[in-house]
């Protein structure tokens, strides 16, 4: 146990993390088999910015993703079995098999929509706490935005509203130092992201995001205040991409090196490890037990996805706008 948090929080905080890596393993391994249509977007490395935040979050609060979201919705309580079914195509998969892993939405566990669009689901978060905000309740929304997005108009416009009406609504960017094959550095004016957030008037804090214990405690402090009505917060975490911008992509771009050096140093889940340890907060059994039983819930999911129907014919334009 450390100053703040419990031995079971800190269990979930490990729950969360390994469950994640487990289910993007499994959705490597699929990818790679060729079982996955269309493009799959790793958060391998990014999983204790997830788990942090989330783990101050409740169920009626609601999120915005990305195309990078498997694990904002793990940690918002998605079921991972209904999430992998629906990256697989099938028909039992939480949009009946037919949004992929870039439309995964699940309104009864508070996630709105992953999103393809780049920074398109900021306004999506802001409308959503201007919705809490006019109906009395106290939900918050969650924007959850890469470095590459943060450059967009739609996250500016956003930000700039949601200080402005004073929402209750949190950003969370995650700064992988890359929009795709782009280094962060060579298309944005400034090294300071949370600066720059912090100019359209709200508060933003820049952590290091493969730390959990930073993450958690930047989350506690900025949703605090914004369940306490004073306004919007960010939370600028760095991580480290440990797979490409999509699964399949070669990374010429980047020098192997830096991910290997990566998966070394700044490793969420290693990070954890050896600080719980080193601390005798938990013990190592108890943490091998709990990575196991989450490799085994995501195979078994797998396995479930590889026996389920895909969605019959007759439902291709059901769902859908202009639906016939
Ligand atoms: C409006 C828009 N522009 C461009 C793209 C192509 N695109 C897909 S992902 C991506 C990079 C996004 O980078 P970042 O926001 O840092 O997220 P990350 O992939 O690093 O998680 C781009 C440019 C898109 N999907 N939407
Ligand atoms: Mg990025």
């Amino acid at each position: 146990m450390n100053d703040t948090l419990a031995q079971e929080d800190l269990l979930g905080l490990w729950r969360t993390m390994v469950r994640i890596r487990a289910f993007e393993e499994c959705v490597q391994a699929e990818a790679r088999a060729g079982r996955v249509p269309g493009h799959v977007h790793l958060s391998l490395g990014q999983e204790a910015v997830a788990a942090g935040v989330s783990f101050h979050l409740e169920r009626d609060d609601v999120i915005t993703t990305t195309h990078r979201g498997h694990g904002h919705a793990i940690a918002k309580g998605v079921d991972a079995t209904a999430m992998m079914a629906e990256i697989l195509g099938r028909a039992n998969g939480c949009c009946g098999g037919k949004g992929g892993s870039m439309h995964i939405a699940d309104a009864e566990h508070g996630l709105l929509s992953a999103n393809g669009i780049v920074g398109a689901n900021a306004p999506l978060a802001v409308g959503a706490a201007l919705s809490a905000r006019q109906l009395g309740e106290r939900r918050i929304a969650v924007a959850w935005i890469g470095d590459g997005a943060s450059n967009q108009g739609a996250v500016f416009e956003s930000l700039n509203l949601a200080a402005a009406f004073a929402l209750p609504c949190l950003f969370v960017i995650e700064d992988n130092g890359y929009g795709e094959y782009t280094p962060r550095a060579s298309v944005t004016g400034t090294d300071d992201l949370a600066a720059r957030i912090r100019g359209f008037g709200l508060p933003a804090s820049h952590i290091d995001g493969s730390d959990i214990f930073a993450v958690e405690a930047a989350a506690r402090t900025a949703i605090a205040r914004i369940r306490e009505g004073e306004g919007p917060a960010a939370i600028v975490a760095e991580v480290v991409r440990f797979s490409g911008h999509f699964e399949g992509d070669t990374q010429t771009y980047r020098p192997s090196e830096e991910v290997a050096a990566a998966r070394r140093e700044r490793d969420p889940l290693s990070r954890f490890r050896r600080r719980v340890l080193e601390a005798g907060w938990l013990d190592a059994a108890t943490l091998d037990a709990i990575a196991a039983a989450a490799r085994n819930e995501m195979a078994a999911a797998a396995m479930a996805a590889h026996e389920a129907p895909s969605p019959p014919a007759e439902t291709l334009l059901r769902d859908v706008s202009g639906e016939v």
